[in-house]
């Protein structure tokens, strides 16, 4: 990567402010137990196009300030489910545990507009 003047300017401003990067955590197993992972997105859809993810998630947690919107199919769509910090250990009380195909997360009391400039399909 080549780090521009610019670019340093802004790693200099967010370290100042104290930002850094705001995503979700999210668990396998209830009570985030099993295979646990971050992802450090927001604004964009996140897929889980492999069958680790896919359909297996069991708890799932926004970062603080952060609304994620849970979906049942690929690319952010199908069935919705809003989940805001701190999330939630069970998804089974939602009726959502192992359904989980795409989530896409925002700062929280925004809204969703259910689409996003940028799909991220992976993992
Ligand atoms: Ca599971």
């Amino acid at each position: 990567m080549l780090f521009t003047s610019k670019t340093l300017a802004a790693l200099a401003a967010a370290a100042v402010a104290g930002v850094r990067a705001q995503g979700a955590y999210y668990c396998t197993d209830i009570n985030w137990g099993g295979n646990c992972q971050y992802t450090p997105d927001y604004g964009v859809c996140v897929t889980f196009g492999g069958s680790d993810w896919n359909d297996q998630v069991s708890s799932f947690g926004p970062d603080q300030g952060l609304e994620c919107y849970l979906y049942t199919d690929w690319g952010c769509t199908g069935d919705v489910l809003p989940l805001e910090y701190p999330g939630a250990a069970d998804l089974r009380q939602y009726s959502f545990n192992d359904a989980v195909s795409s989530f896409a997360c925002e700062y929280a009391g925004q809204g969703t507009t259910g689409s996003y400039t940028k799909y991220v399909t992976e993992y």
